[in-house]
């Protein structure tokens, strides 16, 4: 490649705007990637199985809890753990799935409104991956309105009673604690729930089309006894479990840049092949409008993420910037995902080809951690000042 030459995958060069150290994370997970995460999705995602056995390696790399100072975790900055997400997601999203989970909406909640005791005893543990976690928030009834949840927990004496249901919960039956936000009559509280505890119970949603090689499930609380010192202290209200949401929102972001990039990649490499009316289809005008747009998608996406990164570790991030950006680039990287597909004829509905997988993925990308309508709803909340939410 000439020197005059722009990387397709990285147009406006946002590799030159990391320092060493998140230049240095890049790499190694991208390598990572490529040697150990992209050789066996396609099977993982077939047999709609998990690679549980990648958490040690994740772990390893220091890629679970990684914001996080102390603890045995990396301590790494915002930036570093959006980069971590784009290139797991460049494999599949249910590893990053995973990824998000355990250091977004469990390690984090107990990080930041845990006791001392319960951070000793859970952050190190999860940091090495010896322990999993899984985040219990959206209800059978309706996730987009998790104000109105009915899983609820009532004192009695020292400990808590817990009742009600979880739905869609990533890493359900596979975790050792979850946390599990409830109504109680002083508010909206977040609970440890250890899989032993009597009257807990999970069970695998099986048969999904999408994130096959994550997994989820339904949880059951029927009368479980919850210990005080199971009780996240610090904090009382919703507010709580969104502000989980949105460390993992951020994370999303930069994911499916990664999911949008090994789309593009497919196909760049596929239209010089394909020869049609006597010339590659790179060479038609119509498939270099269709990948010129999804390289102007990726770009706008990346700048969004970079930029939302850097207010982020300078502490000036807002919920609603990182909803735009949840907004924008889920739908950017599905609306390629979809196009890559089609450029791809019908191979593109092989497993050996990644866009169709990938596809699959970002319906659930664009679904949980809040829907795209919510994510407009809260911009237009932001804009006119008015709730539509009622
Ligand atoms: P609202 O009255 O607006 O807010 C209640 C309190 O919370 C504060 N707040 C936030 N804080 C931090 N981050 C945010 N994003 C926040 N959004 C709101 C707010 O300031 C208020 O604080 P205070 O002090 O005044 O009490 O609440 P609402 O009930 O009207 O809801 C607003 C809405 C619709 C935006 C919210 O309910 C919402 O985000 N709904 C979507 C739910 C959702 O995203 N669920 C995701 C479940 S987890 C998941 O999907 C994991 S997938 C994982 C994977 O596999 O990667
Ligand atoms: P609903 O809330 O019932 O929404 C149905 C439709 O109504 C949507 O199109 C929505 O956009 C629309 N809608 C909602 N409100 C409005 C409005 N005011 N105006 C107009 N339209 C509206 N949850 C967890 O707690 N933990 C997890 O680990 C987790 N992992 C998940 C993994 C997967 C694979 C999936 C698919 C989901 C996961 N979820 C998890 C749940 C996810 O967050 C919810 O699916 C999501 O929040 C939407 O909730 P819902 O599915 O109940 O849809």
């Amino acid at each position: 490649m000439s020197t005059n030459t722009l990387d397709p995958l990285d147009l406006f060069d946002i590799q030159s705007e990391l320092s060493d150290d998140e230049a240095m994370v890049k790499d190694t997970v991208a390598r990572f990637v490529d040697d150990r995460v992209i050789p066996l999705m396609r099977e993982a995602f077939e047999k709609h199985e998990f690679p549980r056995h990648l958490i040690g390696e994740v772990a390893e790399l220091g890629l679970l809890g990684s914001s996080i100072d102390g603890y045995d975790c990396a301590g790494m900055n915002s930036v570093s753990y959006g980069l971590i997400c784009q290139e797991l997601e460049r494999g599949d999203s249910g590893l990053r799935s995973f990824v998000s989970v355990q250091s977004s909406l469990v390690m984090y909640p107990i990080h930041a409104y845990g006791s001392d005791e319960q951070k000793d005893r859970w952050l190190p543990a999860m940091a090495r991956g010896e322990a999993i976690g899984c985040f219990g928030l959206t209800e059978p009834h309706g996730g987009s309105d998790p104000g109105n949840m009915k899983t609820h927990a009532k004192r009695d004496g020292d400990d808590w009673i817990l009742n009600g249901s979880k739905m869609w919960i990533t890493n359900a039956t596979i975790a050792d604690a979850a946390v599990v936000w409830a109504k109680t009559d002083e508010g909206i509280k977040g609970f440890i729930v250890e899989k032993d505890m009597p009257g807990y119970a999970a069970q695998e949603i099986e048969n999904k089309f999408s994130l096959r090689a994550s997994v989820t499930g339904a949880l059951f609380f029927d009368n479980v006894r919850v210990p005080k010192e199971n009780l996240l202290p610090g904090v009382s209200s919703l507010k709580g479990p969104l502000s989980c949401l949105t460390q993992a929102r951020y994370g999303i972001t930069w994911g499916v840049i990664g999911a949008a990039q090994a789309c593009l990649d497919e196909v760049l490499r596929y239209t010089q092949d394909r020869v049609l009316f006597g010339q590659p289809i790179a060479n038609t005008q119509t498939i270099q409008i269709r990948m010129a747009d999804m390289a102007r998608r990726i770009t706008t996406a990346q700048l969004l993420s970079l930029r939302l990164g850097r207010l982020k570790d300078a502490g000036k991030m807002r919920p609603t910037q990182v909803s735009l950006a949840k907004w924008n680039n889920c739908r950017a990287a599905l609306d390629i995902a979809r196009d890559a597909r089609d450029i791809l004829g019908g191979s593109g509905i092989s497993a050996e080809y990644v866009p169709n997988r990938h596809m699959l993925n970002l319906e659930s990308v664009i679904t949980y951690e809040g829907t795209e309508t919510i994510h407009q709803l809260v911009v237009g909340k932001e804009l006119t000042g008015a709730n539509a939410f009622g």
